[in-house]
Parts: C-alpha cells; structure tokens; sequence
C-alpha cells in the first residue's frame, strides 16, 4: 500500500531534510506494512506567525502492528531554519526502543543532528539484539559533538548527537541513520508481542514523552508562532502524545 505524502514543503527545504525525509520513507516502505494514522484534521498541514518569523509544518504519520505511530514532520521557520522531527512509537504491546531523530538546519548548515534508539525499559538497557546489531555497525567520526540536556538521560549509550561540519559529515550521519533504521525495523518485525509487559512498556514510552516535554527549546519555535497554549496542546498530543492505556 503506498500512503506516501505529496512531498511539497521538503522540496524547498535544505537539501539534507529532504534527503533524510526521503530515507526514512523509504526504508518505511520497504520494511513495514504501513496504513494511514489519522492526525486531528486541524495538525496535518500547519501556517503560524505570531511574533514576526512564519512557521510552517507538514506531517506524515503512518501505523504498522508493531508501530502505533510513526510520525515525520518538517518544519519551516522563517527563511532559513529547517527542522525534521521524527519518532516511532512502537505499539505497547511491543517492547521495542523508541527511534527519534531530530535535524535542525540554519543557513546551510546542521546545527543539530541526533539520532538515537532509546530504551524504555526499567533498567535503562537497549535489548541484547539491539546492542549486538549496533556493535556490528561501521563506526562513524565526527568532528563536533554536542552536549546531550540534562532531560536528555532517556537517550542510550548509542545515541549521537552532533553537528555537521561538511558534506562528508552530512552523509556519514544519513548513513548511521539508515542504518539505525533498518535494524529497528528489522528487529520490529522479528519480534513477538509480549501483552503480558504492557504496563511496564506504557510506563517506559510515557517517561520518555514526558522527558522530550521538557525541551525548551523546541516549545520557544512554536510559542513564538502559536502561543502558550497552542504549543503546549501540540508538545503533548502529537510530538509526544502518550499512548492510550
Ligand atoms: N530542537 N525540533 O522536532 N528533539 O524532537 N532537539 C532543537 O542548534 C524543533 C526531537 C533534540 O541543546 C533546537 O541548539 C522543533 C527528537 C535535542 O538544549 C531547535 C521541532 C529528539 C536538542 C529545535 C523539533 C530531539 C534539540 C535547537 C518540531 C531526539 C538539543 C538547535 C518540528 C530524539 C537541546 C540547536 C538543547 C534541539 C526545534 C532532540 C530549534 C520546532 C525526536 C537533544
């Protein structure tokens, strides 16, 4: 089934959103079996602009059995500024880590890469396959890293958050999330659902919304074009909505 979006805004995005749009379709598409996930009608294609720069955003969101919510947007604020957001929620009868990858783009330059499998269990560790597959992948050098925020301990030991300083570097980073992805995918659709932890696995996805809540810097790009409220509505039911119980 292809439930592929239209693909406007990315066009005319910084070419490695666009890249990294692309990728993570693709890789999507290849690996699960996706169907529509229905955003409230209002959140899909979004325009704001309160105090001065305009702000928009366009999101694509899919499901999958193992998945119950696999969102990419794209954001633009103003002229330059480029954002690719995405998480995949694994559905709570999985236990699977959650996938995030966040690029913040300005004036040609990434300024912010990160991408990570973060886990959600009680003792904070990524499944042995997990970190079997990961040991198994080709090391990647950078030249800048970036300090993970004190919210940010819900990241594992395999998350890389840095800032790209060529083309060479550009690459390198798409190719470590392309491969972070297939071996999530791969591990999603291998795995067998274990209802028996879902309050456990609730509790793990519900702790690290409410630690992605605390991204100040995410929440100041949509007050300014949105306001409080509307900002706050939109951190907690579609960046980081907790899954019903
Ligand atoms: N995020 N990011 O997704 N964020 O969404 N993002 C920034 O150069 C947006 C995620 C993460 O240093 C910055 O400092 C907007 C996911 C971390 O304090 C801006 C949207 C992850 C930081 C934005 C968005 C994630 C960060 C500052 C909605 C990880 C560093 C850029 C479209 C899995 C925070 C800079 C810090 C930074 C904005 C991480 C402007 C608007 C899924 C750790």
């Amino acid at each position: 089934m292809t439930v592929i979006s239209s693909a406007s805004l990315r066009a005319q995005q910084h070419p490695m959103v666009c890249q990294m749009a692309n990728l993570i379709e693709a890789v999507w598409q290849r690996d699960l079996a996706l169907a529509p996930y229905h955003l409230p009608a209002d959140l899909g294609y979004i325009e704001g602009r309160l105090e001065g720069e305009r702000l928009l955003i366009e999101n694509a969101c899919y499901q999958t059995p193992q998945f119950r919510k696999l969102h990419l947007e794209l954001a633009r604020v103003g002229p330059t500024l480029d954002i690719l957001h995405c998480v995949m929620f694994p559905d709570p009868d999985y236990g699977l880590p959650i996938f995030g990858c966040d690029l913040v783009c300005g004036r040609g330059q990434v300024n912010a890469a990160i991408v990570d499998l973060s886990p959600i269990s009680g003792d904070r560790s990524l499944p042995m396959a997990y970190q079997t597959g990961l040991m198994a992948l080709p090391a990647a050098e950078f030249s800048q890293y970036r300090e993970i925020p004190p919210w940010g301990y819900i990241f594992s030991e395999a998350c890389l958050f840095v800032r790209l300083t060529s083309a060479a570097e550009e690459q390198a980073f798409v190719q470590r999330v392309a491969d972070y992805l297939t071996l999530h995918c791969q591990q999603a659709i291998a795995l067998a659902p274990t209802p028996e932890r879902r309050a456990e696995i609730l509790l793990g996805q519900g702790h690290y919304c409410t630690q992605q809540q605390q991204n100040d810097k995410t929440r100041r790009v949509l007050e300014k074009a949105f306001g409080d409220a509307w900002a706050d509505r939109y951190m907690t039911t579609v960046l980081f909505d907790q899954a019903p119980a």
